[in-house]
C-alpha cells in the first residue's frame, strides 16, 4: 500500500477532496460498511472484525469473523446507537467460519440481512437472514441462495422497486475458482493469471419477489475503459477485486467496487443495472491497511462515503473501524476523488 508520505504528495496538488477520518465505532472492530437509510435514519451493516490470532495470508484466512453488529445514525457526526448482536455464525445452520462484509435490504415490510460465509465444504456462498426490524436480530434461512458464490453481496432496490444484487471477489473471495461455472477447489488462490484477457469481474442476479432467491443466473457486471473494451485482468489499478456497491445519481448508475491489491476504490457508469458499464476513475486513495471496502448513501439532501481503515487497530489489516465522509460530484457527475488523510 502507499504510505502517508505519497499520500501528502498525492493530495498537494488538490486534485483531492479531504475527509473527516474520525472511527465512527469504537465499541468493537468494524469493517465492510454498508449504509442504507431505513426509518428515517441511517443504518450501517458492517463485517465485525476480532483477533483470531491467524497470520496474514493470500486467502484472508486472518478474517475469521463469526457474527455481525448493526448500528444507527440519526444525523452524520451525531451519537451511534450500537444494538445487540443481529447474527451469529451459529444461529446460520449452513455456515462454518469467516462472516465477511454484509447488506441489508428492505421489501415487503421486513428487513433481509445478505451475508457471505464458507460452507461445511470450505466453499464460499451467500445466505439471507430476515427480521421485522433493520437492526435484527435476523433469521436465517436453513441454506445459502441456490446458485450463489463467492462473497461481498451488495443488493440494490432500483426506482422502479425491482432488487438486484451484485458480488463476488477474487483471491480469498474464491471467484476465479469459479471461472468454469463450478467450483475448482485446486484453482488459483489470486487470479486466472491472464493479463491480457478479460479480468474477472462481479456478477450481478435479478432478485426474486421473495428477496430470498435469484431471480435468474448471475451475470458478468462488464467493465469497459474509455475505448469500449473490456478492463483487462493485468490492469490492477482499475480491474474488479471485490466490494461491489451500487447507487444511482441523477438517472445514472454507479457501480463502485474495490481493486483489492492497489487498495482503491474506484467506478463505472452505465444507464441501466446491468451495465456495461465505463471506468470513470478513483473514489478513494488507499487507506492504511491491506483492503478498502465502502458503501455510498445520499441521506438529507447529502452524500455520504461510508469507509474503513485500520486507524485504531495501528495497521493491523483484519482489525479495522468504520468511517464516513462526505462525497461530491461535479457538474458533469464525476464523483472528487477523496483522499482519507487530508482535512
Ligand atoms: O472483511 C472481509 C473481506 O475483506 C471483505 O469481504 C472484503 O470486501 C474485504 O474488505
Amino acid at each position: 500500500s502507499v504510505d502517508s508520505t505519497d499520500k501528502k504528495e498525492q493530495t498537494s496538488n488538490n486534485l483531492f477532496e479531504g475527509a473527516i477520518s474520525q472511527p465512527l465505532i469504537t465499541e468493537r472492530y468494524s469493517a465492510d460498511p454498508s449504509a442504507h437509510v431505513f426509518d428515517g435514519k441511517i443504518f450501517i451493516y458492517p463485517s465485525h472484525d476480532y483477533d483470531a490470532g491467524i497470520a496474514d495470508d493470500d486467502s484472508g484466512d486472518q478474517y475469521l469473523m463469526k457474527d455481525y453488529y448493526v448500528y444507527s445514525l440519526d444525523s452524520v457526526g451525531g451519537k451511534v446507537k450500537d444494538y445487540p448482536v443481529a447474527l451469529t455464525l451459529q444461529d446460520v445452520p449452513w455456515a462454518a467460519k469467516q462472516m465477511w462484509a454484509p447488506d441489508a435490504a428492505f421489501k415487503n415490510g421486513k428487513y433481509y440481512f445478505y451475508f457471505p460465509a464458507k460452507d461445511k465444504q470450505g466453499v464460499f456462498r451467500i445466505g439471507v437472514a430476515e427480521s421485522d426490524q433493520p437492526q435484527g436480530p435476523f433469521k436465517a434461512q436453513p441454506l445459502p441462495i441456490e446458485n450463489s458464490f463467492s462473497i461481498d453481496p451488495a443488493v440494490f432496490t432500483d426506482t422502479d422497486g425491482q432488487s438486484y444484487m451484485y458480488f463476488g471477489g477474487i483471491w480469498g473471495g474464491q471467484l476465479q475458482k469459479w471461472a468454469t461455472g463450478k467450483f475448482d477447489a485446486n484453482g488459483s488462490v489470486t487470479d486466472l493469471k491472464q493479463d491480457k484477457e478479460p479480468a474477472l469481474t462481479a456478477k450481478i442476479a435479478k432478485m426474486a419477489s421473495s428477496m430470498k432467491e435469484f431471480a435468474e443466473a448471475p451475470k458478468d457486471v462488464v467493465i469497459l475503459d474509455e475505448n469500449g473494451k473490456p478492463i483487462l485482468g493485468g490492469d490492477h489499478d482499475r480491474r474488479f477485486f471485490e466490494a461491489s456497491w451500487m447507487h444511482k445519481y441523477k438517472g445514472k448508475y454507479y457501480f463502485s467496487y474495490s481493486t483489492g491489491d492497489t487498495h482503491l476504490v474506484c467506478y463505472a457508469t452505465g444507464d441501466n443495472p446491468y451495465g456495461p458499464f465505463t471506468y470513470q476513475g478513483v473514489i478513494l486513495i488507499p487507506v492504511i491497511g491491506w483492503t478498502s471496502h465502502h458503501s455510498i448513501v445520499e441521506f438529507k439532501g447529502k452524500s455520504y462515503l461510508f469507509y474503513h481503515d485500520t486507524q485504531i487497530s495501528g495497521g493491523t489489516t483484519h482489525l479495522r473501524n468504520v468511517k464516513v465522509t462526505e462525497l461530491h460530484y461535479d457538474a458533469d457527475g464525476k464523483i472528487l476523488p477523496i483522499a482519507p488523510y487530508v482535512t
